[in-house]
C-alpha cells in the first residue's frame, strides 16, 4: 500500500473525460425534431437494401422504420441494417447496439430507425463529423468561459484532446488552481462552487451501489458497449445516492486539498455539460463526464453513469481503487480492451484489475518490454502518466469499406476493384479538400490496405501522396494491385478474395508557413518525385523535364512503397477501422476544390538542385509528425547542406533531444 500511495501521489492533475450520449442518435435528433422524444436506432448502411444514395438532409428517405410505418420509406432490407447507435429510450426496451433493425423493432415496436446517410456506395459520416466539431467547439468555449474574471488577462492553459468523434479529454489542472486561488479570498464563492458539483456528481467507490449499478460495473467492455439495460435503469435515478451525498456533506475541515481540487473539477464538468446542452436546440447533445487525476480513471468514471451524469474518482483514495477499480474486468481499462488485454489476461492468468495488481513488477518484466510492464504495473494501481495532448485536428483521414460474404470481390474482377478504389478515393479526396480549406495543410503520405479472406490481417503499403488529388485513384489502385499480387504469391493462388479496402492520407504538412514548412522546402527547388503515381511504378512523360538528382529524402521516398509493406493495419486516432465502415472520430466535412501544393516549376525545369531550409526554418511541429526514417534522413541532409545550422541552439536536433529528455524524465 505504501508503494501504491507513493506512485499515486505523483499525479496531482485534474483530468476530465466527456463522452456524448448516444451520439449519432443526438445528431439525427438535431436534424429531425420529431425524433426527440421517441425511441431511435441509427442503422448502418445495409448492402442488401435498396443501395440508394441518401443525403443527410433527406430525412424522410432515411427514416426507414417508424412506429406507424407511414413515414417509413424504406424497403424491408433497408430497415434491417444493424444498429450502430441506440437511444436510451430504446435501450430501456431491450434494444442493443448491433441488433438488426427488424429484430429490434420486435423488442420495441415504437422504435424509429434512421439509416446513416449514403454516398459513394457507403456510409457518409459527414453529418456526424460536423456535429462533433460543433459540439467540441461549444465544450471548449464552455470550459474557457469558466476561467474566473479575476484572473484578468492571465491566460490559463487548458489542453483539450479530442480523442474520438464523441469523446474528449480536458486537463483542467491550471483552471482548477486558478479557481481555487480566486475562491480562497471568498468563502461564499467556494460554497456555491461545491453546491453546483454536489447536485450532480456521484463519487465512484464511495457511492451506495444499487443492484443495477453493481451489475453494470461488472459488465465487460463488449457488453457495456452494446448498451446495458441495467445502466439505463440506474441512470434514470435522478438524485445522488446517499453514500456520495455523505462524502459531499462532510465538514469542510476534514477535506483534503486533493479532494477540494477534484470537487472544483466536478463543478467545471457540470457547468460545461450544462452549457453544451443549452447551446443546441432542444438540448439534444448531452454528455456524461468523468473527473479524476488521470486519463484512465477519468474515462472509466465517465462510463459509470450514463446518460447525462458525471462521476468522480479520487485516485489518491484507496477505497475507490479497492472497491470499484480492482473488481473490474481487465477489458474495461483504456488500452486493455483488445487483443493486448486478452494476451495479458492469458499470460498472467488474471481477469480483473485487482488480480493484475497482485502480479509483481519483476514477473511482468520477465514477459514484457520494460515500458509495457511498467504501464501495467501502474495502471493496475490507478496511475497513468499519459498527458492530455492538445489535439483538435485529425492525424489521418481514411476511407474504407468491407465486403463480406456475397459482396466480397475476386481479385480477377478488376472492374469492381477499380470502381471501389475510385469511390473510396473520391470520398477521401473530398474530405482532404475540406481539410485543406480548414487547416491549410496537405497529406504527404498515402496508405492503402487490402484484406483478403485467404489471409489473416490486412496488408498495407504506403507511398508519398500524389501532388494532385486527381492522382489518388490511380496511385491507390497501383498500390492495391501490388498488395493483391503479393497476397496471391503468399497463399500460392491464382486469385484471392478481397474482403476490405482502405485508403488513407496521413503525415499532414502545414502549408501556411511558406518556407518554414518541410513541403515548401522540397517544392522550392524541385519537382516532386511522385506526381500522380506510387514511387515504384513512376513513369515520366517524354514532355516532362528530367528531374534533378534526387536527395536522400527523395530516394527514401522512392523506395518507401517497396520497403514499407507491412502486415496488419495500425489503427490511428481519427482514422477508419478497417473491420467496419465506422470511420472514427473527428474529421472534417467535405466540399470541393482542388488542392495543389505550391510548386516552383521554373526551378524544376531549370534542373536546379533541391534547396533545403536551415534547421531554424523548419517548424518542429511539422517535423515531429514525420516517420522516424523520414525525419532522420531529412536532418542528415540538412546537416550536410548547412553544417552551421546543425550546431544552432534551437535546432531541430536540440528540439528532439529535449523531447526525448522530457519523455525520459516523465
Ligand atoms: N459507432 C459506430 N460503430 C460502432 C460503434 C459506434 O459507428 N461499432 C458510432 C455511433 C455512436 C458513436 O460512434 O453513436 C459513438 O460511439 P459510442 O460507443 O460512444 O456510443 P454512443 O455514443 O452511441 O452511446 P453511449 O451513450 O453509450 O456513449
Ligand atoms: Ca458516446
Amino acid at each position: 500500500m505504501t508503494d501504491q500511495h507513493h506512485i499515486i501521489s505523483e499525479d496531482e492533475r485534474i483530468i476530465l473525460h466527456f463522452d456524448l450520449d448516444a451520439f449519432y442518435v443526438a445528431c439525427e435528433r438535431e436534424l429531425n425534431p420529431t425524433l426527440r422524444s421517441v425511441p431511435v436506432g441509427v442503422s448502418q448502411y445495409n448492402p442488401f437494401g435498396s443501395l440508394q444514395e441518401r443525403s443527410a438532409s433527406d430525412i424522410s428517405s432515411r427514416l426507414v422504420q417508424s412506429s406507424n410505418n407511414t413515414n417509413g420509406a424504406g424497403s424491408h432490407e433497408d430497415a434491417n441494417g444493424s444498429l450502430i447507435a441506440v437511444s436510451y429510450e430504446a435501450r430501456a426496451a431491450g434494444v442493443r447496439r448491433n441488433d438488426r433493425g427488424l429484430e429490434a423493432t420486435k423488442k420495441c415496436p415504437a422504435l424509429h430507425i434512421v439509416v446513416v446517410p449514403v454516398k459513394h456506395g457507403k456510409a457518409d459520416l459527414t453529418l456526424y463529423r460536423s456535429a462533433s466539431k460543433r459540439v467540441m467547439n461549444a465544450l471548449t468555449k464552455a470550459v474557457h468561459d469558466i476561467i474566473p474574471s479575476s484572473s484578468g488577462s492571465k491566460t490559463v492553459d487548458v489542453p483539450v484532446e479530442v480523442a474520438s468523434i464523441d469523446e474528449v479529454y480536458v486537463d483542467v489542472t491550471k483552471l482548477v488552481d486558478t479557481i481555487m486561488e480566486a475562491a480562497e479570498t471568498n468563502d461564499t464563492r467556494w460554497e456555491s462552487c461545491i453546491q453546483e458539483a454536489r447536485a450532480c456528481t456521484t463519487i465512484g467507490g464511495i457511492e451506495t451501489l444499487s443492484d443495477a449499478a453493481q451489475a453494470t460495473n461488472a459488465l465487460d467492455k463488449t457488453d457495456l458497449r452494446k448498451g446495458s439495460k441495467l445502466q439505463v435503469l440506474d441512470s434514470s435515478v435522478e438524485t445522488i445516492d446517499s453514500g456520495s451525498l455523505a462524502w459531499w456533506n462532510r465538514s469542510t475541515t476534514v477535506w483534503e486539498e486533493s479532494e477540494m481540487r477534484l470537487a472544483v473539477g466536478a463543478m467545471v464538468a457540470a457547468r460545461a455539460r450544462r452549457a453544451v446542452s443549452e447551446a443546441f436546440d432542444g438540448g439534444v447533445y448531452t454528455l456524461s463526464a468523468g473527473i479524476s487525476n488521470n486519463k484512465t480513471l477519468a474515462k472509466l468514471a465517465s462510463g459509470l453513469k450514463k446518460p447525462n451524469r458525471q462521476t468522480l474518482i479520487n485516485a489518491s483514495d484507496p477505497t475507490p481503487l479497492e472497491k470499484l477499480f480492482h473488481p473490474l474486468p481487465l477489458s474495461r481499462i483504456r488500452g486493455l480492451g483488445g487483443q493486448f488485454g486478452v494476451k495479458v489476461s492469458q499470460d498472467f492468468n488474471v481477469s480483473t484489475v485487482g488480480q493484475l495488481s497482485q502480479v509483481p513488477l519483476t514477473t511482468l518484466q520477465s514477459k514484457l518490454e520494460a515500458k509495457t510492464a511498467l504501464f501495467l504495473y501502474e495502471i493496475s494501481r490507478g496511475t497513468c502518466r499519459d498527458p492530455v495532448t492538445p489535439r483538435t485536428r485529425p492525424k489521418s483521414i481514411a476511407s474504407s469499406k468491407t465486403f463480406r460474404g456475397v459482396n466480397s470481390i475476386s481479385s480477377n474482377d478488376k472492374a469492381t476493384l477499380t470502381k471501389w478504389i475510385g469511390e473510396l478515393c473520391n470520398e477521401l479526396t473530398e474530405r482532404l479538400e475540406a481539410d485543406h480549406q480548414e487547416y491549410k495543410r496537405t497529406a504527404s503520405t498515402l496508405v492503402v490496405s487490402v484484406g483478403v479472406s485467404q489471409e489473416g490481417p490486412s496488408s498495407s503499403k504506403q507511398c508519398r501522396a500524389p501532388r494532385s488529388l486527381n492522382g489518388y485513384s490511380e496511385t491507390a489502385l497501383k498500390l492495391a494491385s501490388q498488395l493483391i499480387e503479393a497476397s496471391k504469391s503468399r497463399v500460392r493462388a491464382d486469385a484471392v478474395t478481397v474482403t476490405c479496402l482502405s485508403v488513407s492520407a496521413t503525415q499532414f504538412v502545414d502549408q501556411a508557413a511558406g518556407s518554414s514548412t518541410i513541403m515548401a522546402a522540397f517544392e522550392r527547388g524541385g519537382e516532386r518525385s511522385d506526381v500522380g503515381s506510387a514511387s515504384p511504378v513512376r513513369s515520366r512523360s517524354p514532355l516532362q523535364p528530367r528531374k534533378p538528382k534526387p536527395s536522400a529524402m527523395d530516394k527514401w521516398l522512392a523506395s518507401s512503397a517497396n520497403e514499407k509493406t507491412s502486415s496488419g493495419t495500425k489503427r490511428s486516432s481519427g482514422s477508419a477501422s478497417l473491420g467496419s465502415e465506422r470511420v472514427g472520430k473527428q474529421q472534417a466535412p467535405s466540399k470541393a476544390c482542388t488542392v495543389t501544393p505550391p510548386t516552383d516549376h521554373t526551378a524544376a525545369s531549370a534542373g536546379r538542385a533541391v534547396s533545403l531550409p536551415t534547421m531554424d526554418e523548419i517548424d518542429p511541429e511539422v517535423l515531429k509528425e514525420l516517420p522516424d526514417e523520414m525525419r532522420k534522413s531529412l536532418m542528415k541532409d540538412i546537416g550536410r547542406a548547412h553544417p552551421a545550422s546543425k550546431r544552432k541552439e534551437n535546432g531541430i536536433e536540440t528540439f528532439f533531444q529535449r523531447k526525448r529528455q522530457g519523455k525520459a524524465s516523465r
